[in-house]
């Protein structure tokens, strides 16, 4: 497909092309990724979709969850879901993709739904990267409604708060050893808390363990809370069983109310411009890195003549 071929696919909401382009902009091939980049500058800045980043360690319910909250968001008619995956364990086994699918399986056939696993390109770095110009791809396609799911643990997951308007983070009942796995950081980043598999024997548990992380939350610095102006949201958490379906009404209650808020006070487009200069400042490092390779003989011939590698730096940059 050509550019223009896949622009006015993508215009017209279709997955084939949309497809294509996000793996154009997955592509290690520069030139692959700027026909990519030129795609999604030509349908230019979406401001109306609502993303949403679901966060947790892996086995938490993230993607149970997301097939249960789909779907009760997607009765409602004008809603259209993309779903994107962060998961660097599924690169390697694809065992996790393939669970993922069988787990959003009345999403994943959904005519409004739309679902795809990021590829990391090999780097792990690249990963946000990547699912940044994805969930681009998809809002230009006419996905209003993102759903970024991401394993909270390790590398990157800073990132994905650099992605969404509202954070979640998924966790299970019972969990203390969980809160210490977890970082305390990624807690601080959190808009509501979701305590899953709140069914069966656990229930009650859930509730308290709900009960504990709100504790939790309070103890902890303003961070938790985030107040700009005279507006504040105080991070929620709540109970919910996405295999039972109960609960998920409440998630999306508290979502709305959170999008209203940060509608009315500006948040939210402030919060995107913030986003957005972490994107261009980060671009502009890895073009500078990837030009640096240009100059690694100059640097060699630099440190063999006893040059100081500070006078070095400042000869090639400056
Ligand atoms: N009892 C119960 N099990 C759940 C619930 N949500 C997910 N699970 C199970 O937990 C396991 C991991 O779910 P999955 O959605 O793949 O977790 P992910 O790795 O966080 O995406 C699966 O066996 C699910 O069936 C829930 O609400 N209640
Ligand atoms: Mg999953």
């Amino acid at each position: 497909m050509t550019k223009d071929q896949l622009i006015s696919g993508i215009a017209k909401g279709d997955s084939r092309a949309l497809s294509k382009a996000i793996t154009m902009a997955e592509s290690t091939v520069q030139a692959k990724k700027d026909i990519a980049l030129e795609i999604i500058d030509h349908f230019g800045p979406q401001q109306e979709s609502f993303r949403i980043g679901i966060t947790g360690t892996p086995g938490a319910g993230k993607s149970t969850f997301i097939e249960a909250i789909g779907i009760e968001l997607l009765k409602d008619k004008s809603k259209k879901i993309a779903v994107l995956s962060i998961d660097p364990s599924s690169e390697k086994t694809q065992g996790s993709i393939l669970g993922d699918k069988t787990r959003m399986n009345k999403l994943s056939s959904h005519n409004r739904a739309y679902i795809r696993p990021s590829s990391s390109g090999g780097q792990l770095g690249g990963l946000a990267k990547n699912t940044r110009l994805a969930m681009l791809l998809c809002e230009a396609a006419g996905y209003n409604t993102l759903l970024i799911e991401s394993v909270g643990v390790g590398q990157g997951e800073t990132e994905i708060s650099k992605l969404t308007d509202l954070f979640t983070l998924v966790l299970n009942p019972g969990g203390g050893d969980e809160l210490q796995g977890i970082k305390r950081g990624i807690m601080e980043m959190a808009d509501i808390i979701v305590i899953n598999k709140a069914d069966g024997d656990a229930e009650k548990q859930a509730r308290l363990t709900a009960k504990e992380y709100s504790m939790a939350l309070h103890l902890m610095p303003d961070n938790a809370v985030t107040a700009r102006g005279d507006e504040v949201w105080i991070p929620k958490v709540i109970t919910t069983s996405s295999i039972e379906v109960k609960g998920i009404d409440v998630f999306w209650e508290k979502a709305f109310e959170y999008q209203k808020l940060t509608l009315a006070n500006n948040w939210k487009i402030e919060n995107r411009m913030d986003q957005m200069l972490y994107w261009a400042k980060k671009s502009v490092q890895d073009i500078l890195l990837s030009k640096l390779k240009n100059y690694e003989t100059e640097i060699v011939k630099g440190l063999a003549k006893g040059k100081l590698p500070e006078l070095i730096a400042k000869e090639i940059v400056l």
